[in-house]
């Protein structure tokens, strides 16, 4: 029985590697290679080219090699199958990684200093908010979001968390849904994007909703960090925000068109972080250990774990 590895784009052999270790029992295969499509009982995907996964009648799960599932929706023909998506200690420290070096990116102005240093300038004022004076709101509060909240609160932030469904999390106020939403704006200086990108979240990131953070911050004005999903945002209005005041600072691990194209002014914007989508990798030793454990699961007749809803796209 056999594993499918299905990636559209990148190097599969790594994982082939991988996999060949974690699970001598099963053939791991790729979509290039010859094989019996009967004989595959799971599939681990990354931006499969749509249509690959329909013609295995003995398929029985469907794995995404990352936490985001965005990439398994775009194929109108996924199979109709449990789907899981990873959720890892490894995927989630590293991300909590970024989330704070950001935030304290932002806090400590490191982005002025470096221009300072570059000038030879010395410019000691005393313009230094505390941690606990400025406000993080974390939108999206699920494995990712929450853990990352954790942790900027224990640094000394004064965190919040917004999210579909209620939650409670200590030290951590929290605000749900559509009606909460302002209210979770209104004291948010820097604005921490960690959602699935859905139908309901596409482009979310918008002018009016950057225009509705906080206004009274310690800070020249509120930031944007966005490490969930490319089109959570509008480009064009984070560039707007920035030239009008609005938004101080935008980090950005995820683009509406990934590679970022050469020609996006978001490049060269002074107040502008740019990474290329690793805010958190999927280590193919991590990922695919937490894989080979649910295929164990499943082979032990428990159900999967971390699948996803197909109703609510995450
Ligand atoms: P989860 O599914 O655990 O969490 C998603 C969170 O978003 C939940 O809190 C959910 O609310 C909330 N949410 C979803 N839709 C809405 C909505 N319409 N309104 C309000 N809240 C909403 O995902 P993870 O935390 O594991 O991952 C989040 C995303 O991070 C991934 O989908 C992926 O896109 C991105 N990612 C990016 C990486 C990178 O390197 N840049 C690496 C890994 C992931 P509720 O809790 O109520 O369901
Ligand atoms: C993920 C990602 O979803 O790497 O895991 O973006």
């Amino acid at each position: 029985m056999s594993l499918l590895i299905a990636l559209g784009s990148g190097d599969p052999n790594p994982w082939v590697k991988q996999f060949q270790e974690l699970l001598p029992d099963r053939a791991i295969v790729t979509l290039g290679d010859v094989f019996d499509p009967a004989a595959v009982e799971f599939a681990m995907t990354w931006y499969h080219p749509p249509g690959s996964l329909a013609a295995y009648p003995n398929l029985k799960a469907v794995f995404s090699m990352g936490a985001g599932v965005d990439h398994l929706f775009r194929d109108p023909q996924i199979p109709d199958v449990p789907i899981a998506r990873v959720v890892d200690s490894d995927l989630t420290n590293r991300m909590s990684e970024y989330v704070l070096l950001h935030a304290l990116s932002i806090l400590r102005q490191t982005r002025r200093y470096r221009e300072q240093q570059a000038e030879k300038r010395w410019i000691d004022d005393d313009w230094q908010p505390a941690a606990c004076d400025v406000r993080v709101g974390v939108m999206g509060m699920g494995v990712l979001g929450s853990d990352a909240a954790r942790k900027l609160s224990l640094i000394g932030f004064d965190v919040a968390g917004w999210s579909q469904s209620p939650k409670a999390i200590d030290g951590i106020k929290t605000y749900a849904g559509e009606t909460e939403l302002m209210a979770f704006l209104a004291r948010t200086d820097i604005l921490v994007v960690l959602l699935p990108l859905t139908d309901e979240t596409r482009g979310i990131i918008n002018a009016p909703l950057l225009r509705s953070l906080a206004r009274d911050g310690r800070l020249p004005a509120p930031s944007l960090i966005n490490a969930g999903r490319g089109n959570l945002q509008i480009e064009s209005d984070l560039l707007a925000c920035l030239e009008d005041g609005t938004l101080h600072e935008v980090v950005l691990d995820v683009f509406q068109t990934e590679p970022l194209p050469v020609e996006s002014p978001l490049w060269s914007h002074p107040r502008v972080t740019i990474s290329p989508h690793n805010a958190s990798v999927s280590d193919p030793l991590a990922v695919a250990s937490a894989i080979a454990a649910q295929i164990r699961r499943v082979e032990r007749g428990e159900p999967l774990r971390h699948t996803v809803s197909r109703g609510k796209g995450y």
